[in-house]
């Protein structure tokens, strides 16, 4: 396809910048409604207005830039992603959607191309979830998936509140999540996965998502002697939790299927290397493309749960953090996410999404679709995590592209 291109050095340069606000000594770590959180607005919001848009924020923080382009009643074209990240965290998960959906709408608004409706391009907040769960909450809001007020009122494992946190960093908007609904979704993003990269394609034209079930585990035991206390005698908490772990493992590999499973924090109390844990607290995140059997590993383990309380002597006890089902994305857009890519003659597979996303969420609102491109080795959540630059480039031309077909341009 023929027509303006992207402007990487743009691209990178703020990539990096971005990828600089929240690190310290060397680790990048910019959690939701944090102060790092507001620095990564603010540049954002600089980024916007450079590129002529206009900025709303909405009650759960979400961030929009809008091109008021094409014919004004129309529903918007959104292209989205998030700028918080997880604990020392790699620079282009989800900033990669931002920076690149931005640097889309910039170069055709430089090229002066005019799309037949308006493009807006979306941060989202909370989309990590690792300060406030569930993750994927600011558009799971913005899809009605969760109240407004409900979401604000979440306590953080810091003890914060989310909303009086995103008043703090003066990111509690005006506008009612909702408020743009839009035409179609497209989100670029990486891959976070091995494929791509091991097959040496270029493009990911995912076309469904998998399904995510978040909990977290509370056993109490009996605190007591390291010492003193047989073996027979204990209630151990901290014993408990490990079986729960080793017991996910060999859940999972019995199948062959893809379920996966991760114990990603826990806790013991009082927390001392001579008691016995009275209180393990622990999370467990189950996914599985298939929601059947993403359902039968949670009752799976809910069985255990029960069997275990009685064989260690605890009392075990399990709250919700998140359930979303598996999403398929519009094969339309898929399709030309296919075509856009062979015309930048670029392969391309089409492939599940490991990994949550905003479309997950916004999916429910319109047509929805991803553009991945590759991690190498595979790697994300990590600061290892690296996407090389003419992939990046590549993959904003793409969506690009695709946004020049659904604008009639
Ligand atoms: O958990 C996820 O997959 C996403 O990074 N929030
Ligand atoms: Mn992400
Ligand atoms: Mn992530
Ligand atoms: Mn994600």
């Amino acid at each position: 396809m023929t027509g303006p291109r992207i402007n990487a050095e743009r691209l990178l340069g703020r990539l990096r910048t971005l990828g600089n606000i929240g690190r310290d000594e060397g680790r990048l770590t910019r959690l939701a409604a944090s102060d790092s959180d507001r620095a990564g607005r603010d540049a954002v919001v600089g980024w916007m207005h450079d590129a002529g848009l206009e900025v709303m924020v909405d009650r759960i923080g979400n961030l929009f830039g809008i091109w008021h382009a094409g014919d004004a009643n129309s529903a918007p074209l959104m292209l989205g992603s998030h700028i918080d990240t997880v604990i020392d965290a790699g620079i282009y998960d989800g900033c990669y959607g931002v920076v690149g959906g931005l640097e889309v709408v910039q170069t055709l608004r430089e090229a002066g191309v005019k799309p037949d409706r308006p493009v807006v391009i979306a941060a989202f907040t909370n989309e990590e979830g690792v300060r406030y769960a569930p993750d994927m909450m600011g558009s799971l809001v913005y899809a009605g998936g969760l109240g407004v007020a409900e979401a604000l009122a979440t306590v953080g494992t810091d003890g914060t509140v989310l909303g009086e946190e995103l008043a703090r960093i003066g990111y509690a908007g005006p506008h009612e999540p909702g408020f743009l609904r839009p035409h179609a979704y497209l989100e670029l993003h990486i891959e976070q996965g091995p494929i791509l990269d091991r097959e040496g394609v270029a493009i990911g034209a995912v076309e469904n998502l998998q399904g995510i079930s978040w909990q977290r585990v509370t056993i109490d035991g009996v605190a007591n002697h390291a010492g003193t206390t047989p073996m027979a005698m204990r209630r151990d908490a901290g014993q408990a939790a490990a079986r729960v772990v080793t017991f996910l493992r060999d859940l999972i590999s019995q199948t062959n299927a893809p379920t996966v499973a991760t114990v990603g924090c826990m806790a013991f109390e009082p927390n001392a290397i001579n008691v016995i844990p009275s209180r393990a607290v622990f999370t467990v995140d189950l996914r599985d493309p298939d929601e059947d059997r993403l359902r039968a590993a949670e009752a799976t383990l809910a069985r255990y749960l029960e069997s275990l309380a009685d064989a260690e002597g605890v009392t075990v006890v399990v709250e919700r953090l998140a359930q979303f089902d598996p999403v398929t994305f519009d094969p339309a857009i898929v399709a030309a996410i296919e075509a856009a890519a062979a015309e930048n003659g670029l392969r391309s597979r089409r492939m599940t999404s490991g990994a949550g996303h905003d479309a997950q969420m916004i999916a429910r609102l319109c047509p929805a679709a991803m553009i991945f491109v590759p991690s190498l080795k595979g790697i994300s959540h990590n600061p290892r995590e690296h996407t090389q630059a003419a992939d990046l480039q590549a993959g904003a031309n793409v969506l690009l592209d695709v946004i020049r077909k659904l604008t009639h341009v």
